[in-house]
């Protein structure tokens, strides 16, 4: 996997990036002709991790795609295979047999295989990014959906025991954090139950040594709660990194701990007791000349790009964002929002037993994956669906549950357009709303009459003691664009004229906890909404990353941010 540092020291881990073979079922008849067993001879080659859009002609194929990958393996042993994301439906086979499948384009999967002979195998996936009202994303959304195995396909050999996730939760005197509780799913290859010696490092220092029971069909195992003394607390001014080794059997598995307590209280948000205010920007894990298969020095630079304008916090705007660039929020100490693709769903799909039950996992992986990245404080489980009926009412309420009771160490929220009539903010513990006075209604004055009828609205309704934040406000411009004539929209200086007012606004406000700018960069975006350019223009930098007038004026805007005035009262 892509990380920014080793995951594993002992694991014998291949990678199957590079070459792979494509064959596009625009008939969708591959089951039936069993391409799995007989991959069509008329395939063409990609170049994997990648977005199949960018092949000839396939720019809008939202179909089903085969694809194949050949690998010799030097061992004899059933293998663990992992899929950090691809897109949509997929079905995966290795030699001809069916492993399983996986729906959602954002998290990883993975499975275990029989023994492999040493020799010649080959993996076939048929992947189906067709899209309906239950699926996640639906069809109609503000960003292009990409299509094929967009991030890191490997393999590892395995003798007895896989650790496929480590969670560690942690204890605190207040906040000082005096013990680590680790928990381990392991998945045992064997067929029947195990006994495997375990050990565990912090940050190189044997903490424990004993051995474990795993069970034939392995699962969560309870490894202890152990004391940790004078560690540093993670922030965005230190974020001071811990790393905890496993070692099970033959395999280990790595991962990078800061220790910070998220709370919200009085309308404001908490990090290590301490009021810190999101100082945001949105961002979408895409780019335009490689979709969702961003390269790591492209996250890295944006990261660069991010901090360089004072910004604190990335809302991950609208599904899970892959693992290194959450390792990179983490070293770099930026507070990170994540959330499900739940985008403008009406209420007639939050009422489908489909969506609901994709929307359900979905937020489950993404807890157990991200669960021990410090920089994620919220997880969100909405973005402007229909939050306002009774459908969505019930769906929302079991995804905040569900949030919860994975993990009640960070806190809940969603971003609604629906701010007056929304029927969820009890579910939450941050209330996020989404706004564009001044581009698609009205003027930027509009504002100060939104805030004040806003704090009213949720002090009738008893929600003024939850955190309000601004997850969305902003307006289009194309680069270069630069005018005289200040109020014509599309002009760089709209947009950073705007930007200001809202940000000095918003900045100012005590009781507004936090604020996210509309949006990191120009994106490419679906052609049913007819954007100029078919791409959403309201980046403060365009796709190439060079910024507009209103990326400077960000910077200058948070620049004069007042922490001290900002405290809790
Ligand atoms: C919505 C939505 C964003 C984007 C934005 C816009 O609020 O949540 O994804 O589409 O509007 O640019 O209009």
């Amino acid at each position: 996997m892509n990380r920014t540092y080793e995951k594993h020291y002992l694991r014998d881990t291949k990678t199957l990036n590079g070459q792979w073979d494509i064959y596009f079922d625009e008939d969708n008849h591959g089951i039936d002709r069993e391409f799995y067993k007989n991959f069509p001879k008329a395939s063409k080659a990609i170049h994997n991790p990648s977005c199949w859009n960018f092949e000839e002609g396939r720019y809008e194929y939202d179909g089903v795609a085969w694809l194949r990958k050949k690998f010799y393996y030097s061992k004899c042993s059933p293998i663990y295979l992992s899929f950090e994301a691809v897109s949509g439906y997929k079905q995966v086979w290795v030699d001809g047999e069916l492993l399983g499948d996986h729906y959602g384009s954002f998290t990883e999967f993975s499975f275990l295989t029989n023994e492999l002979a040493t020799g010649m195998h080959e993996v076939v996936v048929r992947v189906d990014n067709r899209h309906d009202e239950t699926t996640m994303p639906r069809p109609f959304v503000d960003w292009k959906i990409w299509g094929g195995i967009y991030r890191s396909v490997q393999y590892s050999s395995v003798k007895d025991v896989i650790i496929s996730r480590m969670f560690i939760d942690v204890s605190w005197d207040g906040y000082e954090p005096t013990a680590i509780s680790i928990r381990v799913r392991i998945v045992n290859s064997c067929k029947h139950d195990l006994k495997v010696p375990c050990s565990i490092y912090f940050e190189d220092n044997e903490i424990f040594n004993g051995n474990v029971n795993v069970e034939d069909s392995g699962g969560d195992i309870y490894l202890g709660k152990f004391d940790i003394r004078n560690v540093e607390l993670w922030s965005p001014r230190n974020p001071k990194l811990y790393a905890v080794r496993i070692v099970c059997g033959d395999d280990d598995i790595i991962d990078k701990l800061g220790f910070r307590k998220v709370e919200a209280a009085k309308g404001k948000i908490l990090l290590n007791g301490q009021a810190v205010k999101m100082l945001g920007i949105n961002r979408h894990h895409t780019h335009h000349a490689h979709g969702f298969a961003i390269p790591a020095s492209l996250s890295k630079r944006d990261m660069d790009i991010i901090q360089n304008a004072n910004i604190n916090s990335i809302r991950g705007s609208h599904y899970p964002n892959e693992s290194f660039f959450l390792d990179l929020c983490d070293q770099r100490g930026i507070l990170f929002w994540e959330e499900i693709p739940l985008w403008q769903h009406q209420a007639k799909s939050l009422g489908d037993p489909v969506l609901r039950q994709r929307s359900l996992n979905m937020m489950k992986e993404m807890i157990e994956r991200d669960y021990n990245h410090p920089s994620i404080i919220f997880w969100s489980i909405q973005n402007e669906s229909r939050s306002d009926t009774p459908e969505g009412q019930k769906l929302f309420g079991e995804l905040s549950a569900l949030a919860k009771q994975l993990d009640d160490s960070r806190l809940v929220t969603m971003a609604t357009s629906c701010q007056y009539k929304d029927m969820c903010y009890g579910f939450v513990d941050v209330i996020g709303v989404n706004c564009y006075h001044g581009w698609y209604q009205g003027n930027k004055e509009d504002w100060m009459g939104e805030l004040v009828n806003l704090k009213a609205h949720l002090k009738d309704n008893g929600f003024d003691d939850k955190p309000l934040i601004i997850a969305e406000f902003g307006a289009s411009a194309f680069l270069g664009d630069r005018s005289f004539e200040r109020q014509r929209k599309y002009s760089e200086e709209f947009q950073a004229d705007l930007i200001e007012y809202i940000i000095k606004l918003l900045r100012d406000d005590d009781q507004i906890a936090g604020l996210y700018v509309w949006q990191y960069c120009d994106i490419r975006t679906a052609k049913l909404l007819e954007r100029p350019r078919c791409y959403n223009n309201k980046g403060i930098l365009d796709e190439n990353r060079k910024p507009k007038l209103a990326y400077h004026k960000v910077r200058e805007m948070f620049a004069l941010f007042d922490e001290q005035k900002y405290a809790i009262t």
